[in-house]
């Protein structure tokens, strides 16, 4: 059977990596598979964002290097509603350069990264150097937080015309694999059981799937960004949604982000046949 017909907390019970299980069972517990993508440029509104949708979603994912005011208060802030809403942080940054820029990009560098993010991901433009940079910076033993930290990989992009299709969607199946000690999941349009990678699943293979670019009412932007519906992409095999705009562009986001919340565990539910 295809993983994504077992419950959230089947898989956390089977999955070996510590994070992926923290994503499946936060899930399970906030009855959410909502992840809201916060691209706010100033702390006030950052953490406003947080507190107020906290509540309705799983995962918080923020843009950190376009908060104008972004500092110490930024990553306190951010941590403390984390634990008072019972969310995780993903980090939208896509690191892309080569190995040893990215090590500083993500751990000690201005934008305490490494701090706050539970998951963070990156684009494997550059080869697997930079997957195994961030991985070595994980496992090394000075790198002490009470939560672990992991990475996902971009393998499809939801833009018109994307360049990550086919032989780079199937890399970065294989890159995860060789990586699975820090590599959780993908960003993708869909699941990947069935891309056709060089390497073969391992028996126990679960990688998450984080569809972006969720909406209930519209079908693109003018800037090439198409859209699927929460409904859509959970029967495309995503474990989690991605919503913006769908819910900022509402009167009242709260009840907006309960709306997308509702909407992906109904269809979560349907799935796994309850
Ligand atoms: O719902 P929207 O269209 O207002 O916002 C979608 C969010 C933005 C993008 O930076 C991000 O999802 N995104 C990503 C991610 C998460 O990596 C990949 C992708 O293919 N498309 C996309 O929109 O914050």
């Amino acid at each position: 059977a295809s993983l994504s017909s077992f419950s959230y907390t089947e898989r956390a019970s089977r999955r070996p990596h510590p994070v992926a299980r923290r994503f499946l069972e936060t899930a399970e517990t906030k009855q959410s598979n909502l992840i809201i993508s916060a691209d706010l440029t100033t702390t006030v509104e950052l953490l406003k964002c947080a507190d107020k949708l906290g509540p309705y979603i799983a995962v918080f994912k923020t843009h950190i290097d376009i908060v104008v005011d972004f500092g110490v208060e930024t990553v306190r802030g951010l941590k403390e509603l984390a634990k008072k809403h019972n969310f995780l942080i993903f980090e939208d940054r896509k690191f892309v350069d080569i190995g040893s820029t990215v090590q500083k990009q993500y751990h000690g560098g201005a934008l305490r990264i490494s701090e706050f993010a539970d998951i963070v991901n990156m684009s494997v433009l550059g080869g697997d150097g930079i997957v195994e940079a961030l991985s070595q910076v994980v496992s090394a033993p000075n790198f002490s937080y009470p939560d672990e930290r992991a990475f996902i990989l971009p393998a499809e992009m939801t833009s018109r015309d994307s360049l990550a299709t086919n032989s780079y969607t199937a890399k970065c199946v294989d890159l995860a694999r060789d990586h699975k000690q820090s590599v959780i999941g993908f960003v993708a349009t869909r699941s990947l059981e069935s891309v056709p990678a060089a390497s073969s699943p391992s028996k126990n293979e679960d990688f998450l799937i984080f569809i972006t670019s969720v909406n209930q009412k519209s079908k693109a932007d003018k800037l090439g960004q198409q859209y699927q519906t929460p409904t859509d992409a959970i029967d495309a095999g995503s474990d989690f949604i991605i919503v913006r705009r769908g819910i900022y562009a509402a009167e009242v986001a709260g009840q907006s982000a309960r709306a997308y919340q509702k909407e992906g565990w109904a269809a979560y539910l349907k799935r796994i046949g309850k």
